[in-house]
């Protein structure tokens, strides 16, 4: 991997994108310019004209394709892997370049913000949210999917303002699907609309989990056992995709009915809590009550009524918070 700045000049400098590998094809597609009705009411998830933070998610959803393509191009070179919190828990170079990539341009723009990254928390940065504007970043959400090149890796931006949450952009690399919501104004997968599901049972329903990076006895022993409780529910089948942002848009998308997990992290949460919200769905604490990002735990389902049935039978399997 080369490192050189031009990357961040195109996000910053060019207005639309001029990328940076020469090899690389233009970063246009049908989400990058809003057309027809989305665009004159401003519902295309960007934010509407006269918008505080229209700039901001504009910025938020150049950087993620941006940094998408450097993900979608390392995908297939040699990696150098390390290890965090465990020896499945994976870092690779890839992640700590395209948060540098990410933070430095965004930091440029708007030198009053505050960040919190995956990799910034874990060499030690702060992860505390306040009511200043703060960016939430998972630079490759997946990292152990992207060292075996398996393909749902995402690139994730949340941001909020007084500790709410206001916009959520992912880009899926491989499959070049941009998720955005802006609160108040719907979610959206490459300009079409999102709904959640109406399933309210855990008996027929999809519901997808992560394992989490725990692989001590006692955790698997609780993590198959929440498992087994519900597929006793006769739930229709539990999927593990190896990307918790991901997983969470396909909740969003409707193509499946419920996420739940302990484990993941406030970078894995922000940015698919508002484009779950905008698309009809709920999120939850595994205990039943209000989302807490810094938990690193959560429940999500198209209804409030599948996401609480789902919570009861979970037993609580400990990652401590983020904060
Ligand atoms: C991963 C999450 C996954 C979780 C892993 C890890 P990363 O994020 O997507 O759900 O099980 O422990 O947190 O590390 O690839 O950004």
């Amino acid at each position: 991997m080369t490192r050189d700045s031009s990357a961040r000049t195109a996000v910053l400098g060019s207005g639309y994108y001029r990328h940076h590998y020469t090899d690389m094809k233009p970063c246009e597609g049908a989400w990058s310019k809003p057309h027809g009705a989305a665009a004159e009411q401003g519902g295309d998830g960007r934010g509407a004209a006269g918008d505080p933070w229209k700039d901001c998610m504009d910025t938020a959803v150049q950087l993620a394709l941006t940094a998408g393509q450097v993900v979608k191009k390392a995908l297939a070179e040699e990696k150098r892997v390390s290890t965090k919190t465990s020896v499945v828990d994976l870092v690779t170079e890839t992640d700590h370049y395209v948060e540098e990539l990410i933070i430095s341009a965004l930091r440029e723009k708007f030198p009053t913000h505050r960040f919190i990254g995956e990799e910034s928390t874990s060499a030690g940065s702060k992860c505390v949210l306040t009511d200043s504007p703060t960016w939430i970043i998972d630079p490759i959400d997946g990292t152990c999917n992207f060292v075996h090149r398996f393909p749902p890796v995402a690139v994730s931006i949340g941001f909020a303002v007084n500790r709410e949450l206001e916009f959520g952009v992912i880009y899926h690399c491989t499959e070049e699907k941009m998720y955005t919501a802006r609160k108040g104004q719907g979610a959206f997968c490459n300009q079409e609309r999102l709904h959640v599901t109406k399933e309210t049972g855990i008996k027929s329903s999809l519901i997808l989990t992560e394992i989490g990076p725990k692989r001590d006895p006692a955790t698997l022993k609780l993590f198959l056992g929440n498992m087994e409780r519900l597929l006793t529910f006769q739930a229709h089948g539990i999927r593990v995709i190896g990307s918790a942002t991901l997983a969470l848009c396909h909740i969003a998308s409707g193509v499946a009915d419920a996420y739940y997990q302990f484990g993941l992290h406030c970078w894995d949460l922000a940015a698919a809590t508002v484009i779950i919200r905008e698309a009809g769905g709920f999120l939850i604490d595994t205990s039943g009550g209000p989302l807490d990002i810094m938990s690193c735990r959560v429940v999500a389902a198209g209804t409030m009524e599948l996401a609480q049935s789902i919570a009861q039978e979970l037993q609580t399997i400990d990652y401590g918070r983020d904060d």
